[in-house]
């Protein structure tokens, strides 16, 4: 793969916008992402393996539990330092991306809001500092978009609780020390558990063959008759509301992620089209490639104001979960988008592992689908607006 080259486009002077601290934050995630992500991250989506040496890296750098409080091991930053923490993972590469993301927002979130203190000193320090990994099992075989239909269930059973049922499609779910795990229980009411690996009865078995996402390990969480004890049982919240509460927090951290990817595949095309020559000139001196290049670096500049603005309104507490599914939304599209054009833009040698497009744009398929289909985040948005929910 080619060196990191890497500039940050930045048309409308956004980091005006920004505090010292979150350039701060920002450029230090950037300097990591050029030293440690970009040399090896090509190398670990062809041979389809997740890189386990950045853990500790990523927990230096603040991308575990960024806004969880400092006594509890995370960064005790703002939400606008934690977006552009997971932008510039995403630069890199969207799987490492997910694996910061599941591990804050899906694992440190939920025990952090729902858990006990107990549960909070236990597991919170240890998933800041990358000791313990976590996975997130909310989808099921045969419940994706809808997990209010989920079968896998909890009873209790004396001095702990049987579970039953199997997850699918769970990033980190291979190496992952402890499972956040959605169960309903006797009353069809649903619960976070903590599930630890080593529990009886329960499996991670591998998802192979993915063209996405290659650098992030996913599995399927299963359970068969696994005796959890009772303190591993969130208490603060129930019901569906609990995980999609999770999941604004991690979709939030995707629409300043995909600007990452976008970013990166715009600055890359820009300075592969100066330097191409066909006819004798530069590829850039082409209206057809100055019209891909234009309208690429607008879709970015709308989406960052778009991030910061939801940024904003999250630190306030104001930002609604429709809000939030509009900016998921826009910003994979629109970086799903600027992958497709700035791939065409390298010609041949777009469809090569020489440059980050392609992975990206493989990535970002994934992206589309998981944390909220782009179907599901237009439904969220139409009932939002007209107050009727269209999704049955
Ligand atoms: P609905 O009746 O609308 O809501 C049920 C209850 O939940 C509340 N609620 C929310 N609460 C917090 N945040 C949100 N975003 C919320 N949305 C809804 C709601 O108020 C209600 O509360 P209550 O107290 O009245 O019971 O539920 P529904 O069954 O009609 O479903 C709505 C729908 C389709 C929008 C929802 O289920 C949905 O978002 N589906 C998509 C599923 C999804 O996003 N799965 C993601 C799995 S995790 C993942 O992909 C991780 S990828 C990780 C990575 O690698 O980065
Ligand atoms: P389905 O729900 O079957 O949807 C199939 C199609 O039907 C989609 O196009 C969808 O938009 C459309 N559709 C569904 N319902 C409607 C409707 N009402 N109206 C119109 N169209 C509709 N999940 C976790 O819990 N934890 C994880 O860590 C996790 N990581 C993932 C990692 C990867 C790489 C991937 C690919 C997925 C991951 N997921 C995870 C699962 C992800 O959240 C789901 O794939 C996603 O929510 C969609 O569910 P599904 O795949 O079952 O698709």
């Amino acid at each position: 793969m080619k060196a990191d080259q890497f500039q940050s486009p930045d048309y409308y002077n956004l980091d005006d916008l920004l505090s010292d601290e979150h350039k701060m934050v920002r450029d230090a995630a950037r300097e990591w992402v050029k030293r440690e992500v970009s040399p090896i991250i090509e190398e670990a989506a062809q041979k389809a393996e997740f890189p386990k040496q950045i853990i500790n890296g990523l927990a230096e750098i603040g991308a575990f539990g960024p806004y969880i409080p400092e006594e509890y091991g995370g960064a005790g930053l703002d939400q606008i330092s934690y977006g552009l923490i997971m932008q510039e993972i995403e630069r890199g590469d969207s799987g490492v991306r997910s694996t910061a993301s599941v591990q804050s927002s899906l694992v440190m979130y939920p025990i952090f809001k729902y858990g006990t203190e107990e549960q909070k000193k236990k597991y919170l320090p240890k998933l800041a500092s990358g000791e313990m990994m976590g996975c997130f099992g909310l989808t099921e075989p045969d419940h994706g978009s809808n997990p209010s239909g989920m079968t896998t269930t909890f009873k209790d059973n004396g001095d702990h609780y049987l579970l039953n049922g199997a997850k699918m499609w769970i990033s980190n779910a291979p190496f992952a020390d402890i499972a956040v795990v959605w169960a309903k229980n006797e009353e069809g009411r649903i619960y976070g558990l903590i599930v630890e690996r080593g529990m009886e009865g329960f499996t991670t078995p591998e998802t192979h063959n993915k063209w996405s996402l290659r650098a992030s390990a996913t599995g399927e969480l299963v359970f068969n008759n696994v005796k959890v004890p009772k303190e591993n049982l969130m208490p603060e919240k129930s019901g569906l509301g609990a995980p999609l509460g999770c999941l604004d927090s991690a979709r939030y951290g995707i629409a300043w992620g995909a600007i990452g990817a976008a970013m990166d595949c715009y600055d890359t095309a820009l300075r592969y089209a100066k330097e191409r020559e066909q006819f004798g000139k530069p590829i850039a001196s082409f209206q057809l490639q100055q019209k891909k290049l234009a309208e690429m670096i607008t879709e970015i500049t709308k989406a960052q104001l778009l991030a910061w603005r939801l940024g904003v309104m999250r630190n306030e507490g104001t930002a609604t979960s429709a809000q939030i599914s509009m900016a998921k939304r826009n910003n994979v599209e629109m970086a799903i988008n600027i992958a497709r054009e700035a791939r065409q833009i390298l010609g041949g040698m777009g469809i090569t592992g020489e440059y980050s497009i392609m992975r990206h744009s493989m990535n970002l398929e994934s992206v589309i689908t998981y944390e909220g289909t782009h179907d599901i985040h237009l439904l969220i948005t139409g009932a939002d607006i007209t107050g009727i929910p269209a999704f049955q």
